[in-house]
């Protein structure tokens, strides 16, 4: 792996700009005039699908810059498999931040650490979306079923219950209807 270039031998790439995150951040001013000035890279994602089929697995290298939209930090679209039972596992290699995580059916959600050397499991039936709270890059393997796929309709209805923004310098976790924008502009 290289971890500076976010490649990795036989991946096919996918590179999300701050435009192909239309609706993920709660501020849309912030996003308005953030986009209006500049459409960076915020992450890339370097998967690897050596077999498709029971038994097979699949993973993904990703890179996700540091920064913020507004107050909210720099986070990926998050999904759902579309296999639902389908877990992951990600395994932190650099940066500081923090995955998300949404029972599909359930009322509760989870913040949990990603950082080097961490492993977060993701259950099955679980939207899961990484969040970059560091000054530098966050760093991460992903590694699924072959089967998993990607389903992002459902947080593109209603993205996630909870945002995580900067309050005092510190990450914050708050109910999205709780958090009321104020300074607009990416940092
Ligand atoms: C794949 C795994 C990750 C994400 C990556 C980008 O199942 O969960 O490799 O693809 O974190 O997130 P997203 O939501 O844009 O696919
Ligand atoms: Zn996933």
């Amino acid at each position: 792996m290289d971890l500076e270039r976010g490649t990795l031998e036989n991946a096919t790439v996918t590179r999300r700009y701050l435009s192909d995150l239309r609706g993920a951040f709660a501020d849309e001013r912030a996003y308005a005039q953030a986009l209006a000035r500049d459409n960076p890279l915020i992450y890339t994602v370097a998967s690897v699908e050596p077999a498709t089929g029971e038994g097979q697995l699949h993973y993904a290298l990703a890179v996700l810059m540091p920064g913020k939209v507004g107050a909210e930090y720099f986070l990926t679209k998050g999904h759902l498999h579309a296999w639902r039972p389908a877990a992951e596992v990600y395994v932190g290699l650099r940066g500081q931040g923090f995955l998300l995580l949404e029972e599909e059916r359930g009322e509760t959600s989870r913040l949990v650490p990603l950082s080097a050397h961490g492993v977060v499991y993701v259950p099955g039936r679980t939207a899961h979306r990484t969040i970059n709270v560091g000054a530098e890059k966050l760093v991460y393997l992903g590694i699924y079923p072959a089967g998993a796929g990607h389903d992002y309709g459902a947080i593109a209805e209603r993205n996630f219950r909870q945002v995580v923004v900067e309050q005092a310098g510190r990450a914050v976790l708050l109910d999205r209807a709780a958090f009321r924008p104020s300074t607009p502009g990416v940092s």
